[in-house]
């Protein structure tokens, strides 16, 4: 998983919970990175996995509540850090409608060993899209927040739902509506 992802996440943690948390979901845990990463590093998934298992302890919030706040939070970061990657985009149904064949192929170009989802679109309207997220890592609640903020950053809401293809959510079918 990308440096971005977990820098994105501690500074997170620390705005939310505090110094703190911070510092406690940091040294609890057995990290290999010991908690400190740049934004171009590499670094295991399970790192991630335990950083935010730590997070979910410490705060007492679900895990998958967390990762979706994580979703909210970091599209600013990703969209803020690579500006070029969404400047094309003018309505948030276009921009998901090409995460797959033109955001996320950028996004392996800027980092080589990024390891995405995918995403299937079954359907698009002009307020409307349906697309399945698949991805070994299952983290769907963080696509839920990404696609919520990605209204948000168009200035427009969306009513998400979704619905767990397997059971363990590496693949999710999102129906997604634009408001309004
Ligand atoms: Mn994108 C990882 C969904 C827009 C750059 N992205 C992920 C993951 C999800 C995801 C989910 C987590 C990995 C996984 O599930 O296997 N991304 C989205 C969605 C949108 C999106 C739903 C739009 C909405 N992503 C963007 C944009 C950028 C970007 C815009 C860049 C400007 N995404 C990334 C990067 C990663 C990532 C970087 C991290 C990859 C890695 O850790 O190896």
């Amino acid at each position: 998983m990308k440096g971005i992802v977990f820098t994105e996440f501690l500074e997170m943690v620390e705005s939310k919970f505090g110094l703190e948390t911070l510092d406690n979901i940091i040294e609890n845990g057995h990290l290999p990175s010991e908690g400190v990463y740049t934004s171009v590093g590499t670094y295991d998934f399970n790192e991630m996995v335990t950083l935010i298992t730590n997070l979910s302890e410490e705060t007492k919030i679900p895990v998958g509540d967390l990762i979706y706040a994580f979703g909210l939070y970091l599209f600013s970061g990703l969209a803020n850090s690579h500006p070029e990657v969404i400047k094309n985009y003018n309505t948030p149904l276009g921009l998901l409608y090409c995460i797959e064949d033109h955001i996320h192929v950028h996004v392996k170009k800027l980092y080589p060993d990024a390891e995405l989802p995918t995403f299937k679109i079954l359907d698009k309207t002009d307020n409307k899209i349906s697309m399945v997220y698949s991805s070994s890592r299952g983290l769907y609640r963080l696509a839920h927040g990404l696609i919520e903020k990605a209204f948000e950053h168009f200035g427009s809401t969306a009513t998400i739902t979704y619905d767990l293809l397997k059971e363990d959510g590496t693949e999710v079918k999102f129906d997604i509506v634009q408001n309004g």
